[in-house]
């Protein structure tokens, strides 16, 4: 038992490590440092975007390159509180269990250009109304001082966020909330890579019935000998 456990934890241990490298691949591979185009919201992996109200290029922000600033989304011109969306399908019901979401205030220029909330929503049922709220908290425009920040300029966001549940559609729209006046405030994203549910990060493994009862007889032949004795 305790040799098979030790096999178990080499596994994902391995698991882990060939995913991580996976992923840097494709992170070196990208223009944005640390997007990828191997997630499930990305357009080579066959989303679409269906409704937005974006300035610019709403398809980028699924997309590690594009052709505004490399791969960037400018969204709605609004003023400081408005909120902009952009809607889009998978092309397929996906499950995530996170998301990453990449942003880019103006360098120098205060919070221009940054948002001050995030808003992941889902249509579960596909009835066209994106009833259920995935995600929905405030974003210091000041993303230097976002608690969670991995990027690397004070001026960007790098944020992963890992939900409380996993959730499963194909319809999904995300909105953002303007941080500053004036021109040039529209809230540039930068990415959103999903990040898909997976048997690894899930705290308990459910082992399959065939396995089950292997084990509950090992387990009955040792009691067995120990009652002989
Ligand atoms: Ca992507
Ligand atoms: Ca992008």
């Amino acid at each position: 038992m305790y040799y098979f456990w030790q096999r178990f934890r080499k596994v994902l241990v391995l698991k882990s490590t060939v995913i991580t490298l996976f992923f840097s691949a494709f992170s070196l591979a990208d223009g944005n440092p640390n997007t990828v185009s191997s997630d499930l919201f990305d357009l080579s992996q066959g989303t679409v975007v269906v409704n937005s109200d974006a300035f610019a290029t709403p398809e980028s922000t699924f997309s590690p390159t594009g052709p505004f600033e490399g791969g960037h989304t400018l969204m709605r011109t609004g003023n400081p509180g408005d909120s902009s969306f952009i809607e889009f399908r998978t092309s397929g019901r996906v499950s995530i269990e996170g998301f990453r979401l990449f942003a880019g205030s103006d360098s120098g220029a205060g919070t221009r250009r940054a948002m001050s909330n995030f808003r992941l929503l889902a249509d579960l049922d596909n009835n066209g109304s994106y009833e259920t709220v995935v995600y929905d908290e405030p974003i210091s425009a000041t993303y230097s001082l976002q608690p969670g920040n991995a990027a690397t300029l004070a001026e960007q966001l790098d944020l992963t966020v890992m939900l409380p549940a996993v959730v499963s559609s194909q319809n999904w729209r995300l909105e953002t909330i303007q941080a500053s006046a004036g021109a040039f405030s529209e809230v540039r994203l930068i990415e959103l890579d999903a990040i898909a549910a997976s048997s690894i990060s899930r705290p308990v493994p459910v082992l399959p019935m065939p396995l089950l009862f292997v084990l509950a007889l090992s387990l009955f032949g040792f009691v067995a000998r120990k009652l002989k004795v």
